[in-house]
């Protein structure tokens, strides 16, 4: 990379990177260069880095504060920012001046990079996105506060035995943190349980609340850098620990374990992060998080606002404040501001009403029901006695609107309300009380005004929006992959970096055959990087010349990696079946974590390595296909796999992706799309023209009416299809390596049977298996002629800009949240 903006004297900044660095070491870990280890290595270079983003940060704030701009807080239950080192240098714009100094230091920065504990603070796409806003907002220059939670333990490290899962635990903390600082000063408390008493004696309501458990929220803050910006912003993450670390009462008396038995249990709340993608688990340590974190930030938000704002009464909040929830995990913060509104600041209830509504803005992520949250009443009442009382009394009064709206209909105020059948909806209570809602793709945000939240969309017709993702191109571009950055850069200059729709200009040069033949080789470079990476760690072998196919993403049955497993099990069947078969030589890279309690995602691992080796094991097919499954599946390794991709899969049931991201970061790194109509695969087409995407099977209104009507039999599909019953039977026949006595029975009875009256296959995997199998021949068709690949290659890098977060940002901030940029005196 040589982006040489923003680097006045190269050589200055070189030689002061070399004395901090060695400063450092000498300071911080009594070491000189030569005895130095690689992790005190990592930190001393990380200690000089951070020392430049604090400079940034102290100055973002400096003018935060005195231009008293109105500022987001982003709360989400996961952030999954994966390592900063090397995008923190990028964003900083040093890049070369770090290269030029570890080279003379004798350094490897990719090296000491593999030192950095990874915080994989999240599950998938919903918490890599909110990594992704950070980096938008900063290099934006927006105000704004991503909250979250500082889970001691991030998602479970995957390894794969005798070809099933295990999980282990993450402790990246046990190390230490260097990004991260403790910030005490704004510690808050944090009550549990109790009684609620009502106190009119003063002729007026007092709420007592007696009788809680008290746990202090700690928060410790991240700075996040904004590329080639002044603007280093806050992530503030929350860690819980317990108000006296030990009863000294007890401790006197001897009884030293309970003594540590209230600490223990406080510390709970952010010890772990829950390992469920796209499903709700309904246990009470999760509901304590998240009133854990959503609490302490709203606690925040308000001394905040009574800091710099003393003589604006909090009926003004929302003029200074945006509070943004990704997903309803968050969603309590609403019961909690108002509480707060009322029985601290004596708000009316028309008031904090108001006041609320005006500051809160939900995103949507899913359509999947099992995703959408609702919890027991009785656990909330016995949990948040106070803020079920208030959570009782919105429901009511917005009862009592809908019944304005829709006198005597029972049923829909019923389905609207957000309390009902001794549950408490999460999704209601954020659509209720938010301005504006958002879906994460133009299909996600239909089928929520149409289908999901229809009764919503015509009570407020202007309440639910789509706003497209996005992901940021500097880390899914110019840290990932370096060498199409530098070739872009070269091409059309540095500004695409900031301003990703001048990757339009690329356009031209799908036709230009020098530039095309470049491209192909930073994707040649980029395989091979991968294929070494995987003869290290994994001790295989693959050809970097065969065609890599990629599906990275968690395992999901509504993803379809069995969809991908069966089709090579049908290519299997064709080579066995004739050795000179005209197939492609392919690597199919498979890296998916499934979440720990969800048996048939943990099957269709099984499955997996099985294919795997029953692949390897043939002489004949080995020589034409090959299946990795890369194990733990995290930022790190997709910034090394989505480089070398060539084809994408993206072949989720329609209607059921909200939106997918990686599906943009491959399409950004220049991999051709094998996909649904579904997500952002359905912008994508648009795009870029049907011709650069190979689109296959059921769109989401016939997979709506087909099984909304009953019309899907997966059975006869079985009995018609000769290829796919031959597949369909390797699952129970004993083809396929398996220890297990039933083999793959689960699966086959569920694709064919349904089961615990599901119907069968509900995810299409029967009815697209034709279709899919005739666009994977297309693929290898154009695979063949590396030229035509090449164009379409580039083509995609060229229409990727619109799916840069920068751009989904812009979006929120017009149509939601109207923050201005803060104005950095630039040196
Ligand atoms: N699992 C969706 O399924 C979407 C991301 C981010 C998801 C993805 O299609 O790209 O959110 N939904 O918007 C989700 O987590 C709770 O719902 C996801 O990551």
């Amino acid at each position: 990379m040589d982006i040489k903006r923003n680097q006045p004297d190269l050589q200055a900044r070189k030689e002061q990177i070399i004395s901090e660095v060695i400063g450092k070491l000498r300071r911080h870990f009594g070491r000189t260069l030569e005895e130095a280890t690689p992790s005190q290595l990592y930190k001393a270079v990380a200690m000089t880095v951070r020392d430049a983003i604090m400079e940034k940060w102290t100055a973002t704030r400096k003018a935060r504060v005195q231009q008293q701009k109105k500022r987001l807080y982003y709360l989400s239950v996961e952030f999954l920012i994966g390592r900063s080192l090397v995008n923190n240098i990028i964003n900083l714009c040093q890049d070369e001046a770090y290269r030029q100094a570890l080279e003379e230091l004798g350094v490897d920065l990719a090296e000491i990079e593999q030192s950095e504990p990874e915080p994989s603070l999240g599950n998938g796409g919903l918490g890599r996105l909110a990594a992704c806003f950070m980096d938008s907002l900063a290099t934006l220059g927006l105000p704004a506060m991503g909250c979250g939670i500082r889970y001691e333990y991030g998602l479970f490290r995957q390894k794969i035995v005798d070809g099933s899962q295990v999980e282990m635990p993450d402790n990246w903390l046990d190390d230490g943190n260097v990004w991260e600082v403790p910030n005490l000063d704004d510690q808050m408390e944090v009550h549990f349980g109790g009684q609620i008493e009502e106190d009119w004696s003063s002729g007026q309501l007092h709420i007592r609340h007696t009788g809680y458990h008290t746990v202090i929220a700690v928060p410790y803050d991240i700075p996040i850098s904004g590329y080639d910006s002044d603007v280093a912003l806050s992530l503030r993450l929350w860690s819980a620990r317990a108000p006296q670390q030990l009863d000294m009462s007890l401790f006197s008396r001897g009884e030293y374990a309970r003594a540590a038995e209230e600490a223990e249990l406080a510390q709970t709340i952010s010890k772990v992060l829950y390992p469920e993608d796209n499903h709700q688990e309904g246990k009470m340590l999760r509901l304590q998080q998240h009133y854990f974190f959503t609490s302490a930030t709203i606690q925040y938000i308000v001394k905040d606002f009574k800091k710099r704002y003393p003589h604006m009464p909090l009926t003004r909040l929302h003029e200074k404040v945006a509070i943004h929830i990704n997903d309803t995990h968050p969603a309590l913060a609403i019961p909690e501001l108002m509480r707060i509104l009322l029985d601290q600041e004596g708000l009316s209830w028309e008031d904090a009403w108001q006041v609320t509504r005006n500051c809160f803005a939900y995103t949507n992520h899913t359509v999947m029901s099992e995703a959408l949250e609702r919890w027991p009443l009785q656990m909330f009442r016995e949990l948040l006695p106070r803020i079920h009382m208030i959570t009782n009394a919105i429901n009511e009064q917005y009862c009592h609107d809908l019944w304005e709206i829709y006198p005597n209909d029972f049923g829909k105020i019923s389905y609207m309300s957000i309390i009902a059948y001794d549950q408490v909806r999460m999704a209601n209570l954020a659509l209720a009380m938010s301005h504006k809602v958002n879906g994460v793709s133009q299909l996600h945000a239909d089928i929520l005004r149409k289908d999901l939240f229809a009764d919503w969309a015509r009570t407020e017709p202007d309440k639910i929006i789509g706003i497209t993702n996005g992901v940021t191109i500097r880390r899914w571009c110019v840290k990932a992959n370096p060498g199409l950055t530098d070739l872009i850069t070269e091409a059309i200059g540095p500004d695409w970096i900031k301003d990703a729709d001048q990757l339009q200009k690329l356009i031209p040069f799908a036709a230009d055959a020098a530039f095309c033949e470049r491209f192909r080789r930073v994707k040649a470079e980029n395989k091979a990087r991968l294929s070494n990476y995987i003869a290290s760690k994994m001790d295989i072998k693959v050809d970097p010349g065969s065609l890599f196919d990629c599906q990275a993403k968690r395992l999901h049955e509504y993803k379809r990696q069995l969809l991908n497993a069966l089709h090579i099990l049908y290519l299997y069947r064709r080579l066995k079946e004739d050795p000179a078969a005209n197939i492609e030589k392919r690597t199919f890279f498979f890296a998916a974590k499934a979440s720990p309690g969800y048996y048939r995602a943990k099957e269709i691992i099984r499955l997996i390595h099985a294919v795997k080796v029953l692949v390897e094991s043939d002489p004949v097919v080995r020589e034409k296909l090959q299946v990795v499954f890369l194990p733990n599946y995290c930022v790190s390794l997709a910034e090394v796999l989505i480089p070398a991709a060539e084809l994408s899969e993206q072949i989720s049931t329609a209607g059921k992706e909200a939106s997918g991201t990686s599906n943009m970061k491959f399409m950004l790194n220049g991999a051709l799309t094998i996909g649904t109509l579904d997500g952002a695969n359905v912008e994508m087409a648009q795009l870029m023209g049907g011709e650069n995407i190979f689109i296959f099977g059921r769109k989401a209104q016939e997979v709506e009416n087909m099984l909304r009507n009953k019309l899907y039999h997966a059975g006869e599909l079985y009995e018609t299809n000769r290829a796919l019953k031959n597949v369909l039977d390797m699952l129970v026949d004993g083809s396929l390596p398996a220890d297990h006595p039933r083999q793959f029975s689960d699966l086959y009875q569920s694709l064919l049977f349904g089961d615990g009256g599901n119907i069968a296959d509900p995810y299409l995997v029967l009815d697209d298996f034709a279709p899919y199998a005739e666009a994977q021949e297309e693929v290898q068709r154009v695979y063949r002629d590396t030229q035509e690949w090449t164009r379409r290659a580039v083509l995609n890098t060229a229409h990727a800009g619109f799916f840069s977060s920068d751009r989904t940002i812009q979006e929120y901030n017009e149509r939601i949240w109207h923050l201005e940029p803060i104005q950095m005196e630039r040196e």
